[in-house]
């Protein structure tokens, strides 16, 4: 099939979901093409089934805002009818549902059909989607699009309860490859990260308030109190500041380290002996199946996908939003076991499994080709 996918090209979970969803459809044999407005962070090599379309938006002084959505639908349009693209995949509700539906209603003027899926991650319906400013456009955008899917029954039940949406919603949960992730076991060099008996957990975001980073410290600090250990922040956000402010206050700088955004989160993770994520909203918390691909035991909160994924008493522990006693103690429990650890580990790798690549993807060309069929 001839596929075409935007997202955000970011390291945004949805931007990572969809990236890797196209390279593995190359792989398959499928033509993808990537419609967005720079090259996908993920998507490093381009190849003769690989293809990327730059989205520009060029400035002009009237403009105080750049019409993206328009620039989108019009590459939109001129990327399906030159390549004659089968089927196209929008990730995130918005503008790319709404900027699809447009370049569908022109394509169609011009007597090309093309079915649009979108794939809702999160804070598409969670929280920006949601805001009286875009509800009525985002509404409509699902409403049009030929299939809906998103990533959890949690961000199904959301959808049609905050925005009253009727019709079928399928649940196809992200993935990750875990043959990839089974090599890097035996390439993890603990001793670069830590020192001696101590123990590193390990946080990945993009520092969102929705992340609840003073969260992660003040559970690392208790942890901190009972258990030799370290804890490594990896990304970047608005909220850093205030969580290098607090931990200069409480006198804990010198045992956390701040790593930015880098490529390299699964040597620091396939080191690490536990994963924090006690978010706000998480529609499935991507980074913590990567961690238990990695087989780091996750504690977390219990929102949204977050306690499909992570298995209380299994792959970790999950805990209500804020509750900084609860996760510490359960952090604490499986940190001061070895055998408690070991037995944690192995079951945060075998629910990853679930989430295998081989597994996810048939499931997304099943619904191209429903899409197709139905157009
Ligand atoms: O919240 C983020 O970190 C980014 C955001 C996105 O849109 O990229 O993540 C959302 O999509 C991910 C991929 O499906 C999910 O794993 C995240 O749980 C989801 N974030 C939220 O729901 C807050």
């Amino acid at each position: 099939m001839k596929i075409g996918i935007v997202c955000y090209p970011t390291f945004g979970g949805s931007g990572v979901v969809a990236t890797e969803l196209g390279i593995e459809l190359s792989n398959k044999g499928h033509e993808i093409h990537f419609i967005t407005y720079s090259q996908p962070v993920r998507l490093d090599a381009l190849s003769k089934n690989l293809h990327y379309h730059e989205v520009n938006v060029p400035d002009y002084p009237l403009f105080k805002y750049e019409p993206y959505e328009l620039a989108l639908s019009s590459k939109l349009y001129d990327v399906i009818s030159k390549y004659k693209i089968d089927v196209l995949h929008v990730h995130y509700a918005i503008p790319h549902a709404y900027a699809a539906y447009m370049a569908k209603k022109i394509l169609d003027e011009n007597g090309f059909n093309i079915p649009i899926i979108t794939t809702l991650h999160g804070t598409d319906i969670t929280l920006v989607g949601n805001h009286p400013f875009y509800k009525p456009a985002v509404t409509f955008s699902i409403n049009k699009s030929d299939i809906v899917t998103c990533v959890s029954n949690s961000l199904r039940d959301d959808t049609r309860e905050f925005f009253g949406i009727k019709r079928d919603i399928e649940v196809i949960p992200n993935f990750i490859d875990i043959d990839k992730y089974d090599k890097k076991h035996h390439l993890c060099e603990r001793n670069m990260i830590a020192e001696g008996e101590e123990k590193i957990i390990v946080h990945v975001s993009n520092f969102r308030p929705l992340k609840r980073i003073i969260d992660v410290i003040k559970i690392f600090d208790k942890i901190s109190q009972k258990i030799n250990s370290k804890l490594i922040m990896v990304g970047d956000g608005p909220d850093k500041k205030k969580a290098k402010d607090f931990l200069r206050k409480n006198d804990l700088k010198n045992k956390v380290i701040f790593l930015g955004k880098t490529n390299e989160v699964d040597e620091i993770l396939c080191s690490s002996d536990l994963f924090l994520l006690p978010s706000e909203k998480e529609s499935f918390g991507l980074a913590a199946l990567e961690a238990m691909a990695l087989k780091v035991p996750v504690i977390s909160s219990n929102v949204g996908g977050l306690k499909e994924l992570n298995i209380n008493g299994n792959s970790g522990y999950t805990s209500d939003v804020g509750d900084i006693d609860s996760m510490s103690n359960n952090a604490i429990e499986i940190l001061s076991n070895e055998n408690l650890k070991k037995k944690f580990k192995t079951q945060a790798f075998e629910n990853a499994k679930k989430y295998d690549i081989k597994k996810v993807i048939p499931l997304y060309e099943d619904v191209y080709k429903k899409a197709i069929s139905k157009s």
